[in-house]
């Protein structure tokens, strides 16, 4: 075989976000991009030599050519086995498992997750660690530090490898296995939840919508939702994955799977409704007439976990992102378990799963997953909404308003201000970070402030400190407001705010969350002027 040492310079920018490096799919086209991003992966986790990896990603426009890049530099880099989902896909989750199933060293994911795709769109690519979790910071820093001194990428010079036969070939040393996608994965789901009472479920007459929004987890549904599981064909819409997602927005939420939202909530709308993201790491969980904020989705399954066979001896501990809400912190205390706060990302979670401090994982972003892996995992906590249906009778109404009426409510909403011109929204956030010290005791537009800080973590389990993780204020009335710059966006700055209000009385437990939360709002506008300072009549995106 052939391999070619490229002489390469340092691109700026490759600096890995909340998970991965995403850029507009044209940069990654860019000559060198992606080759140096790649030998940075292999050379800051100190080389590939003699290693096993997965690979695979979402199938968005760049994946083939990707792929195959990839290949072709592992063998270069000397690299042992390569195991890659068939076409090159894989969806997130399930690349977290195959690493874990055959122990490798790691893995590469290609894919920006919940971000649009096409030739005009967003690309990106990750590193998991050998635990199947995205790499810790101390790796993405190690990779982001090979970037800016790169001198060189191999790369085995070679004609296009045929991705599509499930099976083993050879290039040079390295084995290629190419594995059907959505066969362990499924079998892992089986071992997890009660198959047989959700195939009764459906045998019933249950009726489901699954909006795999034309990205990864179509697949994935139509074997475990329809082929497995029973539920009527048709159940999975929009199945096929398109290299642009239909034009679509792959992020399921309340404003990009509108057409989900609006069928259930029609008169005779389905019972439930549910949808992935890009990569299939997300889930959108709905019943008929309601919808289950990520974060009581959460403390949902944390406190019905034990229906399901695969958490049956219950749960060693749960843990949260600081800007999800604290309802899952609630349901840990009534169970006599340890509730984490991490900062925002699975990163931080996958040591408090290796630890066993934790089993049950969740964010605000429509992220939920367990130790089964070390991904969020969208279709696992669908599957747990069906278990936890089956085994309780009820619908998602009823097990949403009997939590409340146990645990009270904690009402939530994100506004996302996207596309904000970096240096304003900058400016709008040192802002707020400066007066953080002197506001414990202000009344801000009728709430008084107890306490304010900028968000840092001391992760318990290898003592590492991740700072500047977000600026929370918290009000004395169990209110709380939280502002954050996203790490996932690629055109100029996201501003997310976070608002949190907890209500006891039983009587005030089905508001509009707009509503109950209109007084924070006003107060959040006070203290940041999304619309004063920074010109926004309304956020871009509330969920
Ligand atoms: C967002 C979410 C975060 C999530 C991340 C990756 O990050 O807020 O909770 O872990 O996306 O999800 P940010 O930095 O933009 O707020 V995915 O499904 O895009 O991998
Ligand atoms: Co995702």
């Amino acid at each position: 075989m052939s391999i070619s040492i490229e002489p390469t310079l340092p691109i700026a920018g490759q600096k890995p976000g909340t998970s991965g490096l995403r850029k507009k799919t044209r940069v990654f086209m860019k000559p060198a991009y992606l080759e140096n991003f790649v030998q940075a992966i292999f050379d800051g986790i100190g080389g590939v030599k003699g290693k096993t990896l997965v690979l695979g990603g979402d199938g968005r426009f760049y994946n083939d050519v990707a792929v195959q890049t990839i290949l072709r530099m592992a063998a270069a880099n000397e690299a042992a086995h390569i195991i890659v989902g068939q076409n090159g896909l894989l969806s997130t989750p399930a690349a977290s498992h195959l690493i874990r199933q055959h122990q490798t060293d790691g893995g590469i994911i290609l894919s920006a997750s919940h971000n649009p795709g096409g030739i005009e769109e967003d690309f990106g690519i990750k590193f998991n660690a050998a635990n199947g979790g995205p790499a810790p910071e101390a790796i993405t820093d190690a990779i982001y530090a090979q970037t800016q001194s790169i001198s060189r990428y191999k790369i085995w010079q070679g004609g296009a490898l045929d991705m599509s036969q499930i099976g083993d070939t050879d290039i040079g040393d390295m084995r290629i296995s190419i594995v059907d996608p959505v066969t362990d994965y499924a079998d892992l789901m089986e071992t997890l939840f009660d198959f047989p009472a959700i195939r009764v479920l459906f045998s019933e007459g249950f009726r489901m919508r699954f909006d795999a929004m034309c990205a990864i987890t179509g697949p994935y549904a139509a074997e475990i939702f329809e082929n497995r599981l029973g539920a009527a064909k048709g159940t999975v819409e929009n199945e096929t994955p398109l290299p642009d997602f239909g034009g679509m927005h792959p992020d399921p939420n309340p404003t990009w799977a509108h057409a989900l939202m609006d069928e259930l909530f029609l008169d005779d709308g389905p019972d439930f409704g549910a949808a992935s993201d890009g990569d299939g790491d997300r889930n959108m969980v709905l019943g008929h007439q309601a919808y289950v904020s990520p974060s009581d989705s959460l403390a949902v399954i944390a406190a019905n976990a034990t229906c399901a066979p695969g958490y049956k001896a219950g749960l060693s501990g749960v843990a949260r992102s600081m800007p999800t809400s604290a309802a899952v912190d609630h349901v840990a205390q009534a169970l006599g378990i340890n509730s984490y706060e991490v900062p925002t990302g699975w990163k931080f979670f996958g040591n408090l799963m290796d630890d066993n401090r934790a089993a049950l994982c969740g964010e605000e972003s429509f992220g939920t997953g367990s130790n089964h892996i070390r991904e969020k995992d969208g279709l696992w906590a669908v599957l747990m909404w069906l278990n936890i249906i089956a085994a309780t009778g009820q619908s998602v109404k009823d097990i949403l308003s009997a939590h409340w009426q146990t645990y009270g409510r904690n009402y939530y909403s994100r506004h996302d201000y996207e596309a904000v011109d970096t240096d304003a929204a900058e400016t709008a956030y040192q802002a707020l970070r400066d007066r953080l010290d002197g506001l414990a005791g202000q009344n801000i537009a009728g709430l008084t402030v107890k306490s304010a800080d900028e968000f840092r973590y001391d992760d318990p389990v290898d003592g590492s400190v991740s700072t500047g993780q977000g600026l929370r204020v918290i009000c004395t009335n169990d209110a709380r407001i939280v502002l954050r710059m996203s790490g996932t966006g690629t055109t100029g700055a996201t501003l997310r705010l976070y608002l949190e209000q907890r209500e006891m009385d039983p009587d005030k437990l089905s508001q509009d969350p707009q509503i109950a939360l209109a007084p924070l709002i006003a107060a959040a506008e006070t203290l940041i002027g999304f619309h004063a300072q920074l010109g926004r009549v309304k956020p871009d995106v509330i969920t």
